[in-house]
């Protein structure tokens, strides 16, 4: 999953992408390097950002996602947590809703059983402006495979197919270095819930503290890789990054690595 982030704010890329021709120069981009779908945000949720005003998000998403499903068939997510924004991406083409507050907005279940779209169903804990204030869990990996079935079976329970379900732990999420690192030691216990797993950790923080020399997100590429790499060893289904070219090339050496074994 390539990103497309149509914000001015984001944490790695943020102002990049955020007129409607840099949004869809970036997307065929990423659709040429090989990415298998696209996610459109147009609402930050780095630690500290302030929540965006619904028309505003849809202005930033919604000609973005037009325009790019003029050009080409390849899957779309929107990376929203409000109803109405993705209702008006699914109106314009985007077939999956990719929630990092797993569909807990007034309404979300049933608005996502409605618009018959895919969810992305991820954990966080608190929102984005206090998230990362005092994160705390009594164990971590129990309490988000918990949350995350949970809000499956919410979404079953509104009408969502249960085919159609995606779990995501959100790394970096209202969680610490070591929660960070106990979820991605773990993603194995995730896997085993039976839905496919979405692994989001390309330029992420946890990278920069685990290596000084990760201070800034652009010089993360190596640590995303590892850490999506380890996400392929457990199984997970998919993988939310920035650097689709170099990621693919990553899990193409891995698989191949994999398949001599038998
Ligand atoms: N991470 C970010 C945003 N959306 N969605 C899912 N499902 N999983 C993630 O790990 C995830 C996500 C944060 O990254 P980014 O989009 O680069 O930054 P920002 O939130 O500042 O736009």
């Amino acid at each position: 999953m390539g990103v497309v982030n149509a914000t001015p704010d984001s944490f790695s890329d943020g102002g990049r992408f955020d007129t409607l021709e840099a949004g869809l120069c970036h997307a065929r981009r990423l659709i040429a390097e090989g990415a298998d779908l696209l996610d459109i945000g147009g609402e930050s949720t780095r630690p500290g950002a302030d929540p965006v005003p619904v028309e505003v998000e849809i202005a930033r998403v919604v000609p973005l996602i037009a325009a790019i499903r003029a050009e080409s068939g390849v899957p779309i997510s929107v990376d929203t947590m409000k109803p109405d924004v993705a209702r008006a991406a699914v109106a314009v083409g985007a077939t999956i809703w990719n929630d990092v507050a797993g569909l807990t907005a007034p309404g979300a279940p049933e608005t996502a059983a409605e618009l018959g779209c895919e969810v992305m169903l991820m954990h966080m804990q608190g929102e984005p402006r206090t998230m990362q204030a005092a994160p705390y869990y009594d164990d971590v990996v129990a309490e988000v495979c918990a949350f995350l079935g949970e809000r499956a079976q919410a979404a079953i329970a509104a009408g969502v197919a249960r085919e159609r379900i995606w779990l995501d732990p959100g790394i970096g999420f209202g969680k610490t270095l070591d929660h960070n690192l106990a979820l991605l030691a773990h993603l194995d216990r995730l896997v085993a819930l039976g839905f496919p797993v979405l692994l989001g950790v390309s330029r992420k923080g946890f990278i920069g503290r685990l290596d000084p020399a990760g201070v800034d997100a652009a010089s993360r590429l190596p640590g995303s890789l590892a850490a999506a790499l380890a996400g392929a060893a457990a199984g997970v289904a998919a993988v939310r990054v920035h650097d689709v070219a170099e990621t693919r090339q990553a899990l193409a050496i891995w698989s191949a690595i994999e398949a001599a074994r038998s």
